[in-house]
């Protein structure tokens, strides 16, 4: 049976366009950096779904439980018939906990990864045949507009699991006004942000005991090591993430092991024992942290739902 996804490829740029030059503009920089958005290759997208199940790592199913206690409300606030829209929609897995609350008329689900998008789209469709589902396969960080034929009544957008929070404030306040230009006037948004908690438990969740965090932070290396020809050994690197309180961020970084010199396209680049490349930041916010930032962007403030013990925050925010 041919499942009924309607699928619009807007031909995004693959990040591997982009990853040559990006490591190396970082790996010349004083304080070497990468960015998150390198992590996710095969292995690395898989490493990150471990992460999610690892008991020191809260945010995954804190906002699945806080999804799932609001979704009523959600409903009613979104009222039905929405056009539901994820916005970096992965293995569209959060996204069925409103589904059956919801029951909006029809699901797109935009993402950069053209197969897991269409797999993942396509099972949506087995699962709740009275939807109508769209997948567009294209970057939704670079303007985009919506695919022609989606249905634009009662738009709603989903970005949850606090991606927002991988974005510096004022870029995540850039993105959240690229998400103003796409949705029309009185669309929802509905986001997951993590919250500002005690730093033990923040750092465990980016420290956990399986070493499934600091797996996936180098295996970076072995993605410069493979796609990049890169001369780099990552036993000579130690995963590090710590939070920084004044910055109010997480942050994780590949330390040197020893003075080395590695290369990357024929270009060499010297590490100092200790030294570090800086490969992810992760903002925490209080409520009303998060909301101002969105409000400088054009939305409203509607509803925020948390969890019990207050560790991670699920807004429904209006495009004014
Ligand atoms: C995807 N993002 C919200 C995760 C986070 O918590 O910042 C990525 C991650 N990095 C290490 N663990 C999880």
């Amino acid at each position: 049976m041919t499942l009924a996804v309607k699928f619009h490829d807007l031909h995004p740029t693959p990040a591997a366009t982009s990853l040559r030059d990006e490591i190396l503009m970082g790996f010349r920089a004083d304080q070497k950096f990468a960015s998150p958005k390198f992590f996710y290759d095969q292995r690395g997208s898989e490493l990150f779904d471990q992460i999610c199940e690892q008991p020191e790592y809260y945010p995954t199913r804190t906002e699945e439980l806080i999804l799932a206690a609001a979704a009523a409300d959600i409903a009613e606030i979104a009222g039905h018939e929405a056009t539901l829209i994820e916005l970096g929609s992965g293995a569209s897995r959060k996204v069925r906990l409103l589904l059956e609350a919801m029951r909006p008329s029809s699901y797109l689900g935009i993402d950069i990864s053209r197969e897991f998008l269409l797999e993942s789209t396509r099972r949506l469709a087995a699962d709740y045949p009275w939807l109508e589902v769209h997948a567009a396969c294209a970057d939704f960080s670079c303007n985009m507009a919506l695919p022609d034929g989606v249905c634009c009544e009662r738009p709603v957008g989903f970005f949850p699991g606090s991606s927002i929070g991988n974005f510096d404030p004022q870029a995540a306040e850039d993105f959240l006004r690229g998400l103003h230009s796409l949705l029309p006037t009185g669309s929802g948004l509905l986001v997951g942000i993590d919250l500002i908690k005690d730093k033990a438990t923040l750092e465990a969740a980016y420290n956990d005991e399986a070493g499934v965090t600091a797996a996936f932070n180098l295996n970076l290396l072995e993605r410069l090591r493979h796609e990049l020809n890169a001369e780099i050994d990552p036993r000579h690197f130690v995963h590090q993430a710590f939070f920084n309180e004044e910055q109010s961020r997480i942050e994780m970084h590949l330390v040197s092991q020893l003075p080395q010199v590695v290369a990357i396209e024929g270009e060499r680049f010297r590490f100092l024992e200790g030294e570090t490349i800086h490969t992810e930041n992760s903002y925490k916010y209080t409520i009303e942290g998060f909301q101002g930032l969105a409000g400088r962007a054009g939305f409203e403030a509607h509803s925020c739902w948390t969890d019990e013990n207050d560790m991670f925050s699920v807004h429904y925010l209006e495009r004014g």
